[in-house]
């Protein structure tokens, strides 16, 4: 009789039980949800900031434009097109800058560096070259920036961010050095400590100024003592062939110089 009503009891209990572990497993249900809705919060907002950060680089991008584009207008009248905007400057990145006179041989020397063959410029440059030189163990980015005029009023832009200075002059040119003087000057005086390498180019012609002829036309002397300089002498010539052994020394020593630096 007694087991019978305890039996009975039991039973009643059941549904009871039944019920709490429905109730449970809701709870566990709503934990889930919310855990999702938490989750698509996150990744809503992770989104939102993609969004307005590709947004603030498209607004500094065509800013960037336009400044381009008024300085584009002021150039008109030298007939001078931009062959390419000009690069940001980037700073994780630093960039070595090739500078010097329209003419010099920035652009021959620099496409001679990359392709490890003489490569002579076909055109002046109406803007930005940017060049990337893989060595061994780096990888090298140059910017030139063209040398007539109308560019060289981002010399200086781009220098202070630059990781080293190339700068290039036509050794025959006598005449035009004494200008190639007063804006390497110019350039470095803002900069006590970036490296120089300069490039004294065009040896192959007769009229070539020498080296120890061109360390005085620049005044290289007077480049400041805490800054290093070097001063090699190059040519651009025969198209297709190897470049000489100074322009492999001088792409070595600027790996060194610009790793040294970064
Ligand atoms: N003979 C001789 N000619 C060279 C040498 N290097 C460059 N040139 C020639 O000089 C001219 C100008 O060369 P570029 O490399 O365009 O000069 P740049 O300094 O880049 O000039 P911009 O881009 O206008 O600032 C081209 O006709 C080249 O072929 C060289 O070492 N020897
Ligand atoms: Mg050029």
């Amino acid at each position: 009789m007694e087991r019978a009503k305890e039996k009975k009891r039991e039973k009643g209990k059941e549904p009871e039980k039944e019920k709490m572990r429905g109730k449970g497993k809701e709870k566990e249900k709503r934990k889930e949800v919310e855990k999702k809705k938490s989750k698509e919060k996150v990744k809503e907002k992770e989104k939102e900031e993609k969004r307005s950060k590709e947004e603030e680089k498209r607004k500094e991008q065509e800013t960037e434009k336009e400044q381009f584009k008024g300085k584009e207008k002021k150039e008109k009248d030298n007939n001078s097109i931009l062959t390419k905007p000009p690069l940001e400057p980037r700073e994780k990145n630093k960039q070595i800058l090739v500078l010097g006179l329209d003419g010099a041989g920035k652009t021959s020397v620099l496409h001679s560096l990359a392709f490890n063959r003489v490569q002579h410029s076909v055109a002046p440059t109406h803007g930005f070259n940017a060049v990337c030189i893989n060595t061994e163990d780096s990888q090298m980015e140059f910017l030139e920036i063209g040398g007539s005029e109308p560019f060289r009023s981002y010399w200086e832009m781009y220098l202070s961010r630059g990781l080293l200075l190339v700068f290039v002059v036509d050794s025959a040119d006598h005449n035009r050095l004494p200008e190639a003087k007063k804006h390497l000057h110019q350039l470095i005086g803002t900069n006590p400590i970036l490296p120089l390498v300069v490039f004294a180019n065009k040896q192959d012609l007769e009229a070539a100024y020498r080296i120890t002829d061109i360390h005085e036309a620049l005044a290289l002397s007077e480049v400041g003592n805490d800054r290093k300089v070097f001063l090699f002498g190059t040519q651009v010539t025969e198209n297709g062939s190897e470049i000489p052994s100074a322009m492999q020394d001088a792409r070595d020593l600027i790996a060194h110089l610009a790793a040294d630096m970064q």
